[in-house]
């Protein structure tokens, strides 16, 4: 078989090596918590940076050669499946996602460009067979053609929401045929531009309305594993209605969908809502919602979704303590939802991506564990909320205590006991401590 990269097997080789083409951290088999490496991490590749992304911008063309040597259409795409593969195995990366639209492009109409998809799809379908490479979601990219100018299950033209569902249900099938884990709905247009042409409350019941058919169709069609939504606040459009996990979680729970959906969590639009990565997983965790993680990184100093590969092991630990404490992914993973910069256009900075990435998350495992185990930032949580496990506090939490008895309790107390120090400071200075020496 024709080799795409110049690249070979990407192996664990320990934090001493200084051959960037290998994991310092990274070691697949390596046992934390009773469970390999590989099998925490699930990461996965994104087809759409990886094998389409050329690195243009609004400024500038690509800088990177995605062709793979392909000469029509459908061969390029041809190609993409086993690059793709190939970057995988050599990796050691045993997912991938996918938007229908990266894996092969659209036809004359909708009949073509089905039989095109269905066609790159066999090839995928037969390189997972040789591989054991499996598929973790896919979804629809109703966001790129112009049709979508408007949004597409939120948008005011009927047949656009049409187009959409046609598109999703095929997206659905394709997914399904790959035994795809998840189907993801990211609506990037799904929202406004300004509230003078919008029926805000009208928008989301169409949302809705079309969730609730892919569900119905997916698992009328046997699909076990999850829907998710991916919350982002903005981008392309001024406003998206899934603006962060909180917003997210009124909506699914507001329309009857929080049994079907969970949330896939993306580092940059976390961070672009204004909160941590860590806020985005912990508020999916406690609501039940976690699901599924797009890893990667924005930039502190930039407001738009640069989408780099993740390297900072302080994120990657604190996110990896809140998939711990979710339980470890079921039918989510990790997907690098990452591209190397305009100016990175070798395919030898793609690899590196990925190792730096694979190797934060390895090393944020290793710390997240290491958070865990010691119990010291979970005992001081503990401690902080003693008051509610006796006396008035119980009666709190049981459901005994009201208004009229918590007066009459503070009405004898005098002034409340003293408060004891929130010890930001030393807790950070433990989880330091914690993330060194893991
Ligand atoms: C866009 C984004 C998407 C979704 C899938 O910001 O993250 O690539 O992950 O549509
Ligand atoms: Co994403």
């Amino acid at each position: 078989m024709k080799e795409f990269f110049n690249v070979r097997q990407v192996k664990y080789e320990g934090p001493e090596s200084i051959n960037p083409a290998s994991f310092k951290y990274y070691d697949a088999n390596r046992k934390v918590a009773g469970k390999s490496m590989r099998d925490h991490l699930k990461f996965a590749l994104s087809w759409w940076h990886t094998l389409c992304g050329d690195g243009a911008d609004m400024f500038g063309r690509g800088t990177a050669e995605k062709t793979f040597g392909g000469k029509t259409g459908l061969e390029i795409y041809e190609n993409k499946v086993y690059a793709g593969f190939e970057m995988m195995e050599k990796l050691g990366i045993g997912y991938f996602c996918f938007h229908d639209r990266d894996l092969a492009p659209e036809g004359r109409n909708l009949a073509e460009t089905n039989e095109n998809l269905d066609c790159i799809a066999a090839a995928v379908q037969k390189e997972m067979k040789r591989t054991g490479i499996e598929c973790l979601w896919g979804t629809a990219n109703c966001f790129t053609h112009p049709r979508y100018l408007h949004g597409a299950g939120t948008s005011p033209n009927a047949d656009v929401f049409a187009f959409a569902a046609a598109q999703i249900k095929k997206a659905i099938d394709v997914t399904i045929a790959l035994g795809g884990r998840g189907y993801v709905f990211w609506g990037g247009r799904e929202g406004y531009e300004t509230l003078l042409n919008t029926d805000v409350g009208f928008e989301q019941d169409n949302m809705a309305r079309l969730m609730r058919m892919a569900v119905g169709y997916a698992r009328g069609k046997g699909f076990k594993g999850d829907f998710y939504i991916e919350p982002k606040p903005k981008e392309p459009t001024k406003h998206q209605y899934d603006f962060d996990a909180a917003s997210t979680l009124a909506f699914l729970f507001k329309y009857g969908l929080e049994k079907d959906f969970k949330l896939n969590i993306e580092a940059n639009h976390a961070t672009l809502a204004g909160h941590t990565f860590q806020h985005e997983l912990r508020i999916a965790r406690v609501n039940g919602v976690f699901g599924s993680v797009d890893a990667n990184s924005g930039d502190s100093l930039l407001g738009w979704d640069t989408d780099q590969f993740p390297t900072s092991v302080y994120d990657a630990a604190l996110c990896m303590y809140e998939v711990l404490k979710a339980g470890g992914f079921t039918n989510g993973g990790l997907n690098f939802d990452a591209k190397a910069r305009r100016g990175s256009f070798t395919p030898e900075d793609i690899f590196y991506g990925y190792i730096a990435g694979m190797d934060t998350f390895a090393k944020g495992l290793l710390a997240a564990d290491k958070m865990i185990s010691d119990g010291r930032l979970e005992g001081f949580i503990a401690d902080r909320y003693g008051s509610y496990r006796t006396g008035i506090g119980k009666d709190v939490v049981s459901g005994k205590a009201t208004l009229e008895t918590l007066e009459a309790y503070a009405l004898k107390m005098g002034e409340a006991a003293s408060n004891a120090s929130g010890r930001q400071e030393m807790l950070e200075s433990i989880l330091n401590a914690l993330i060194f020496n893991s």
